[in-house]
């Protein structure tokens, strides 16, 4: 067979085929925590990236997660909720999402506009302040907003950020406004290509996504001051010759009473962890798996340089 090179070109390629009016660009995602900036971001893009939970401070890291559409690719930043930080991982946590702002061509400030603004919003609007960036206002949780509250929330959380380009009021929670918000997004972007293949719907590894899920079954099981204090360090993660995935992780806590609450009444707790995290690996990896959680406590773990930096907070 010869070689045509005219084959070769006339495929398509999918970073540069794209209509003119396409648009990109990078998107921060940034709020007070439990706010719903994970939410958000997953019902974007229709697919769990970010976990979720009740507990403020779920989010840790920053997590991109890319939307690919005909018209535009963004890529969105969830960060972790900004506040006023207790410990070192608190303060890796602020500076992750003080990190996606530089980058970003554009910020969204998520609030929960159900409540009054607090003194942690007023510090997100702060460190947009001192950005040039254009800001839209996301005003989250509307299905939990009694009516005669919303514009007198919508009124206080506007003052705080005069210069945003825009305004939308949504529910990350039953998609509402969703769509609507993604038009608007793409309205303040610029003409631009892809900077990722299309079906491509993440930065992150697999291993991370694991290990986070497995900690978002603890956050939601888990009350008080445990949830905060746990970690999970994923020690392996194989493929065994049956074709079963072999996870083995640790769950730190800091304190030998955080351990018994992990581990539950003859080991109830964990075992609810380690069934409802096996379930949603499965689901993700599309692949039959084997968990084996152990709990272990590592003291002030949150305040150890060198722990952070091996359970990549640092
Ligand atoms: N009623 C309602 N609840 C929501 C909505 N969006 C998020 N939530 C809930 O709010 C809680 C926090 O959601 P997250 O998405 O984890 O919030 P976050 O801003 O990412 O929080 P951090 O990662 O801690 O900064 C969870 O219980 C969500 O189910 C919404 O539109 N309506
Ligand atoms: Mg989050």
């Amino acid at each position: 067979m010869s070689f045509d090179p005219n084959d070769f070109l006339s495929q398509p390629d999918p970073f540069t085929d794209v209509p003119p009016d396409h648009r990109s660009g990078f998107v921060a995602v940034v709020g007070r925590p439990n706010v719903g900036k994970s939410t958000l971001m997953n019902a974007i893009l229709g697919q769990k990236v970010a976990i979720v939970s009740p507990r403020p401070q779920t989010t840790r890291n920053r997590i991109a997660g890319i939307l690919t559409r005909e018209d535009c690719q963004i890529v969105f930043i969830d960060t972790p909720g900004i506040h006023k930080p207790k410990h070192k991982l608190g303060e890796f946590m602020v500076e992750e999402a003080r990190k996606a702002l530089p980058d970003a061509d554009l910020a969204l400030w998520v609030v929960d506009v159900s409540k009054t603004p607090r003194q942690d919003d007023r510090r997100v609007a702060a460190v947009l302040r001192g950005q040039s960036l254009p800001v839209i206002l996301v005003m989250n949780k509307i299905d939990i907003t009694p009516p005669d509250r919303l514009l007198e929330h919508a009124d206080a959380y506007r003052a705080l950020v005069p210069e945003a380009v825009a305004d939308i009021a949504v529910s990350a929670l039953k998609l509402q406004g969703v769509d609507a918000l993604v038009d608007v997004i793409r309205e303040h972007l610029s003409p631009g290509p892809r900077y990722y293949p299309p079906d491509q719907v993440s930065d992150i590894q697999e291993r991370f996504l694991v290990a986070e899920l497995i900690r978002e079954k603890a956050l939601m099981y888990l009350q008080e001051e445990v949830p905060h204090a746990v970690a999970v360090d994923l020690q392996e993660f194989e493929e065994r010759e049956n074709g079963v995935i072999y996870i083995f992780a640790r769950i730190f806590v800091e304190r030998e009473s955080q351990k018994g609450i992990l581990i539950g009444k003859g080991g109830r707790m964990i075992k609810k962890i380690g069934a409802e995290a096996r379930k949603e690996i499965e689901w993700a990896l599309g692949r039959q798996v084997y968990l084996d959680l152990r709990v272990k406590v590592k003291p002030k773990w949150r305040r150890n340089p060198a722990e952070l930096r091996r359970l990549g907070y640092a």
